[in-house]
């Protein structure tokens, strides 16, 4: 049977699960490694409502060499026999060899973190499958992506990427209506580009197709907790950056904790549902997404769909950091804390008139400099190039 277009077998929001079989991933390298305990995280994983269980053989963690196909074969095909009619499931494959064992096996779509620049015979292999794409955008390879990550401007230049990759697959024969898109969080940014990227996901989306966000477990969460030095983030991080990501449009979430996740974005979602005559239809296909992973009655709320131009540099918004909103002096001079019109108070030894405004510039001039200290040491921080 012919597969339908990726938005209805993933309407948005879906979850995909995690289930690497691999000694070293950043986050559950070790813990899957026998094919028994495999199948048994893909199926719990599944029954906490992940719509798809994405299973690798490879990490791709920053600093990470890679492996043969033959040990990704050796580590993946034991734990796939056992999932079979059981458990649908996705390959984290770059390689060919791989994908195309895994496809024979029931993989529904091929998650390639290199968008068909590893290996030249995968778009072959997916397009002879008729299976579902991700390609993901990475800068770099992941031995040493977290270098140094630069971009001048980081949602358009993933996007340019990725438009290039949607077309060179179109190309090799794979039906655009099989494609997803990813921004690659991690995959050669800082931690100011992956919350960019988030914050600016609509120009990601106008390019038509659905989008899948791996924030899960991520260092940037880490380090927005506090901990510079962070490999990883918490699960209710990770969750939070789930809802963020829906909420910018992500249809896709590829994560490490569904259930947590399947409950928020069911609840989000709900929230969202509009009202009037639309809204009734809508309410109605709001099952939970555990139910609808089950194959259960499932929404059918279709993807925005934009036209697939980029916006002009000239009125792409600065970068992310420049974004930040400082205290203005002129706001704090005009306006109390709560923002109504407020007289600066008068203290003994204070200037009155004309200077108590000169003075409560100085104040906020003081402490906008001292926020801009603040944001400074906090990129300082960010720009460092371990985790993801
Ligand atoms: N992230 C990882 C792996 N594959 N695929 C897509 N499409 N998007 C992602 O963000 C993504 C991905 C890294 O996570 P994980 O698989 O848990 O780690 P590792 O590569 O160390 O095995």
């Amino acid at each position: 049977m012919e597969p339908v277009p990726i938005e209805e077998r993933f309407p948005r929001p879906s979850v995909m699960g995690v289930v690497n079989v691999t000694p070293d991933s950043f986050f559950d390298g070790g813990v899957n490694l026998d094919p028994d305990e495999a199948a048994a995280t893909a199926r719990r994983l599944h029954a906490e409502g992940a719509a798809i269980v994405d299973v690798g053989g490879e990490s791709t963690r920053p600093g990470s060499t890679g492996v043969t196909a033959e040990e990704e074969l050796r580590r993946v095909v034991p734990v796939l026999e056992r999932l079979g009619g059981e458990v649908p499931f996705s390959i984290d494959t770059a390689k060919a060899a791989v994908a195309e064992r895994a496809l024979e096996l029931g993989a529904e779509l091929v998650n390639d973190v290199t968008a068909l620049r590893a290996d030249p015979d995968l778009a072959e292999v997916v397009a002879a499958a008729d299976a579902y794409l991700c390609l993901m955008h990475m800068q770099g390879e992941p031995r040493t992506m977290q270098a140094d990550p630069r971009y001048d401007d980081v949602a358009t230049e993933v996007a340019a990427f990725l438009e290039e990759r949607l077309a060179f697959a179109v190309e090799a024969g794979i039906r655009e209506d099989r494609i997803c898109l990813d921004p690659g969080i991690g995959f050669g940014k800082t931690v100011a580009h992956n919350l960019e990227l988030l914050r600016r996901l609509d120009v990601l989306l106008a390019l038509g197709r659905p989008v899948l966000v791996g924030f899960s477990r991520k260092s940037t969460l880490g380090r927005l907790l506090g901990d510079p030095d962070a490999t990883t983030g918490t699960a209710a991080a990770s969750v939070g950056a789930a809802l963020a990501a829906y909420e910018h449009g992500a249809t896709i979430l590829r994560v490490h904790d569904v259930r947590e996740t399947v409950e928020a974005l069911t609840v989000a979602s709900a929230v969202r549902v509009p009202r009037g005559k639309r809204g009734r239809a809508a309410r109605r296909a709001a099952v939970p997404l555990r139910h609808r992973a089950r194959g259960g009655r499932g929404g059918r709320e279709r993807p925005d769909r934009g036209r697939r131009r980029l916006p002009r540099r000239g009125r792409v918004r600065p970068r992310g950091v420049r974004e930040l909103r400082l205290p203005s002096a002129g706001g704090a001079r005009r306006r109390g804390r709560g923002g109504a019109p407020r007289p600066v108070p008068r203290r003994a030894g204070m200037c009155s008139g004309p200077e108590a405004g000169r003075a409560a510039s100085g104040r906020a001039h003081r402490r906008q400099r001292r926020a801009i200290a603040t944001v400074s040491a906090y990129c300082a921080a960010t720009v460092a190039p371990r985790g993801r």
